[in-house]
């Protein structure tokens, strides 16, 4: 694929000022809450923190492509660009974070990032990683049934193109040429295991083996992400079948809260990735061109800062659930 670094990979893609403002907006918004999620963390306030932070360019540029509450999306644990940009909120982010009551996802219930929410077609993923495979899959196949030109988008690190679930829904969704986009974020790591001992030649490639086509794009460049992602949506959409997306990305944080990264991987590395970081990549892009100056840069980030203290504060005073409602949600009432 080639990079867009020229005003005229956006106008080539047809989005607009407004359009990229919006991207933009979206990939900084998830950014914020994720820093400051690690806040709450390091305070003692939030238990657990799972981050997107240098993946939100194939979070956000993916799920552009999505019509929210038509189209079914199945996230893993990072994907809080994805969810941000379909109509989640900072306020949720943190609830859940931070486990209280209205926590939309699951009423402070289940872990972090695990995203849910029925307006929205978010299905939640389960903690064993690569399951939800096989459930999209069955989304896509639903869609077709019914003759309706829905698209399921399900996504994972790359990790989880090990396990037999990812092949056994590639193979399905190929064989029945099913609505559904793979999208494999691949950030290098799987918890402290480097990418090479964890996968043996290019993840895009397998989806020859399965009759459908795959890509590898450069997960960092939003723009690249969606066009490629949206040629993958519109195939799906004219009923030729699925399409399987390698973003190549890097996770910037350790995997979560509860790790050591400096025991497994040498700063130096993050320090290069960093310099590849995909929002500031963005946002160059972005005065480079006219789209935003330096004010304009500026109030978008104070607007999120203030949102992002906002909601933060507003979650932390939230109460946690009432301990009579502990089956609430967990078995079916008549
Ligand atoms: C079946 C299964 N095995 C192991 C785990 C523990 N685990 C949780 S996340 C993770 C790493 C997954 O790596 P990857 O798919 O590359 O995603 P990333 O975290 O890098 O985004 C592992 C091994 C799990 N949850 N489920
Ligand atoms: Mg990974």
């Amino acid at each position: 694929m080639a990079i867009g670094e020229t005003r005229a990979h956006h106008e080539a893609l047809g989005l607009d000022e407004d359009d990229l403002r919006r991207l933009y907006y979206h990939m900084l918004v998830a950014r914020r809450v994720d820093e400051r999620s690690w806040i709450l963390n390091r305070q003692g306030k939030a238990a657990f923190v799972i981050s997107c932070q240098g993946q939100e360019a194939a979070q956000v540029g993916a799920a552009y492509n999505l019509r929210p509450g038509y189209d079914y999306l199945y996230p893993y644990y990072r994907d809080s660009g994805m969810t941000l940009l379909l109509g989640q909120t900072p306020r949720g982010q943190f609830l859940s974070i931070l486990g209280r009551a209205e926590d939309p996802n699951s009423g402070g219930r289940q872990m972090p990032g695990h995203f849910s929410d029925r307006g929205l077609n978010i299905v939640t993923t389960s903690a064993p990683v690569g399951v939800q495979y096989p459930q999209a899959t069955g989304t896509a196949l639903a869609f077709k049934m019914r003759g309706e030109d829905g698209v399921a988008l399900v996504c994972g690190g790359e990790a989880s193109t090990s396990g037999g679930d990812w092949h056994e829904a590639m193979n399905f969704a190929g064989i029945h040429d099913l609505p559904v986009v793979f999208l494999i974020e691949n950030n290098v790591y799987s918890i402290s295991t480097p990418a090479p001992a964890q996968v043996a030649g290019a993840i895009a490639r397998r989806a020859e083996g399965f009759g459908f086509p795959g890509y590898e794009v450069d997960g960092n460049d939003v723009l690249a992400v969606y066009e490629v992602a949206r040629e993958a949506f519109e195939r799906a959409r004219r009923g030729e079948g699925p399409t399987l997306i390698e973003a190549k990305t890097y996770r910037i944080t350790a995997h979560s809260s509860d790790d050591d990264d400096r025991r497994y991987r040498e700063r130096e590395e993050i320090e290069e990735w960093r310099l590849k970081d995909p929002i500031v990549r963005f946002e160059k892009y972005l005065l480079e061109n006219g789209v935003l100056d330096e004010a304009g840069r500026d109030e978008i980030d104070e607007r999120i800062k203030a949102e992002v203290a906002e909601a933060s504060a507003y979650a932390e005073k939230a109460p946690f659930a009432e301990p009579e409602s502990v089956l609430t949600g967990v078995y079916a009432e008549a």
